[in-house]
This record gives structure tokens, C-alpha cells and sequence, in this order.
């Protein structure tokens, strides 16, 4: 039984060696991308039980991303593998003036063939949580029919969910669809942690408090709304700005939310009232922005103690 069980989809990840644009681009570094194993992986490394559950292509991307995400020490026993569909791929583009943008090959990939006969059914029910974010149903009919299935199984089961939107455009016919089926997880989820953008975009307003408060009018009971460099708002009833920590030099914000979701999980696991699980959540997430891939900048247990002043750095 995990205390975490998370589900979506993992890409071989390609980011360029320096900064500029993709087709000037010749030598790009390897590693993998998937918002719900960086997850899985951040609360490996913080000491959890977790479970990842998907779908990879029977080739060598595949077997290279279940391998990276098990070595991390996560639970990938009920991945599977297919040969009608290939592993997903990603570049990232970093502007040295601009943000970072992704391009995606990933249309018709193995995750996006996932269904809800697919699921772990006994790791959803048995779980302490289902962490599920909103690139799953994006995917495909099926993946969203999957995502559905797994929530409608978890509240049954009376696992914790936690949604985080993740929204991303590129993966939606409508704007329309987006919001209706984000909004129908916010709804039957217990955590929601959207970004300020993420929540201005599906709820029409403007401020981080107005944002948790009607992510807790459809049901939530805690909202955390994440405002970057300077932490988060959460309301679990009662409202708290928590700061965020200095990172000297971002090097990229992506993977920050992943990192935020697993030390908000992390926190709570340990027992941790909203307020000092969002700090533990904002810690992780600061580490994240540290390096260009999603996961190589995940703190251990250890790091984020010494960072957070409650162990001595031993260093040499
Ligand atoms: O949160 C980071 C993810 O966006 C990245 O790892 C890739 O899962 C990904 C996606 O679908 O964009």
C-alpha cells in the first residue's frame, strides 16, 4: 500500500545545451519529463512510498524511463509496456531573453492508449493518496476516461486526491474543453494546487485568494495557489500567505509545480498542518528550479533538512 499512487505520462526529454532557438540547436542532453513521475520521484527521494503507474512503448525510450524512474526508487511494477504505440518525446527550448517553451511528440503515443482497464485499481483503493494532474486528460478519450475512472475508484476507496491543473495548451482541441474537464477534477478532488495563471484562466479571477476560495466553493478542501518566486497562498478554511525561498540562479521554473505538489504530499504525510506542509512545498519547489532537467535538481530528505535549517550540512 503507497502512501503516494500517481498516474500520466513520462517523455524522453531533450534540452539543449545552450540557450537558443531549436533549430539552431545541435547537442541536446537526455533525460526524461513527465509532471506525475517527477512527483513520484521528488517524494522518493523525501522517503515516501510511491507508485507510478503508465504506459511506455516496448523501445528502448521506454525501457530507459521505467529503469530512471525505479532506480529512483519508486514503485513501477504495474507499467506496461506496448509495441502498437512508441515512447513520447519532448524538447525543451530556453531563450537566454524569453521563457522556456516545449515542443511535444507525443500524439498517439503508449500513454496516451492508456484506458481505464489500465488502472491499478488495488494501489488507487489502498493508496493514502492519488495525485493526478491535468496533462492526463489532455491526452486522450481514453486517458480521460482513465483519469475519471481513477478519481470515481479513489473517492470510493476514500483515498486522498490531489489535482494539480498543469494546464497545458498545446495538448487541447478548446479552451472550452480545458476548462470544463479541469473543472470537473477541481470539483471532485480534496487538494487542488493551481498556479495563479492556471487558476485566473479557469475560474475568471483575479486574485490568489479569490482563486482558493473557489477551488474550496467546488469542493476542495484545501487550495494551494502557487505565485512562483514568492510561494504560495493556502487556504484550508483559513487563509496563509507562505514566502517563498531566494534561489540565486533559476534556471528553469519547469518542474517547480511538480516539486511543490510532492513536498505539499510530503509535509502532509508527516502530519504537517496545511500552512507547514505549503513551506515544506515551496522548499522542494525552489530546488526544482536549480537545473535544466525536471528531476536532477529533487532534494533528498536530507538536503531539504539542511536547507531548511533543521540539520547541519556536513561537507567535507
Ligand atoms: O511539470 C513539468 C512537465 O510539464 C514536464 O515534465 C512535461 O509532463 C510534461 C508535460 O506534459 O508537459
Amino acid at each position: 500500500t503507497p502512501d503516494v499512487l500517481t498516474l500520466g505520462e513520462t517523455m524522453v526529454l531533450f534540452s539543449p545545451d545552450e540557450p537558443g532557438p531549436t533549430k539552431h540547436q545541435q547537442t541536446f542532453k537526455k533525460s526524461l519529463g513527465g509532471a506525475e513521475s517527477n512527483v513520484a520521484i521528488a517524494l522518493s527521494r523525501l522517503g515516501n512510498d510511491v507508485t507510478w503507474h503508465s504506459k511506455l512503448g516496448a523501445d528502448p525510450h521506454g525501457n530507459y524511463i521505467n529503469s530512471f524512474v525505479r532506480g529512483e526508487g519508486v514503485d513501477t511494477a504495474t507499467v506496461e509496456f506496448t509495441d502498437d504505440a512508441p515512447t513520447g518525446i519532448m524538447f525543451k527550448e530556453r531563450r537566454a531573453l524569453g521563457e522556456t517553451s516545449v515542443y511535444y511528440y507525443r500524439h498517439g503515443s503508449a500513454a496516451s492508449t492508456m484506458t481505464p482497464d489500465d488502472l491499478p485499481a488495488d494501489a488507487i483503493e489502498t493508496a493514502d493518496y492519488l495525485h493526478l494532474t491535468g496533462i492526463t486528460p489532455a491526452l486522450s478519450d481514453s486517458c480521460r476516461e482513465a483519469t475519471f475512472a481513477a478519481v470515481e475508484r479513489a473517492r470510493e476507496a476514500g483515498t486522498t486526491i490531489s489535482f494539480d491543473p498543469n494546464i497545458r495548451h498545446k495538448l487541447w482541441e478548446s479552451d472550452e474543453e480545458m476548462r470544463r474537464t479541469l473543472l470537473t477534477l477541481v470539483e471532485k478532488s480534496d487538494i487542488v494546487l493551481p498556479g495563479i495563471e492556471e487558476g485566473r484562466t479557469l475560474f475568471d479571477t483575479d486574485t490568489p485568494d479569490e482563486i482558493a476560495n473557489a477551488c474550496r466553493d467546488r469542493g476542495a478542501a484545501i487550495a494551494v495557489v502557487k505565485l512562483g518566486a514568492e510561494g504560495a497562498l493556502v487556504d484550508d478554511g483559513e487563509v496563509t500567505r507562505v514566502p517563498g525561498y531566494e534561489v540565486e540562479r533559476v534556471v528553469d521554473p519547469i518542474g517547480a509545480g511538480d516539486g511543490f505538489a510532492a513536498g505539499f504530499l510530503d509535509g502532509r504525510l508527516r502530519g504537517f498542518g496545511a500552512v507547514e506542509a505549503t513551506k515544506r512545498a515551496n522548499a522542494v519547489g525552489a530546488f526544482a528550479t536549480t537545473v535544466t532537467g525536471d528531476v536532477e535538481g529533487l532534494p533528498t530528505e536530507h538536503e531539504l533538512d539542511v536547507f531548511l535549517g533543521e540539520r547541519e550540512a556536513l561537507r567535507r
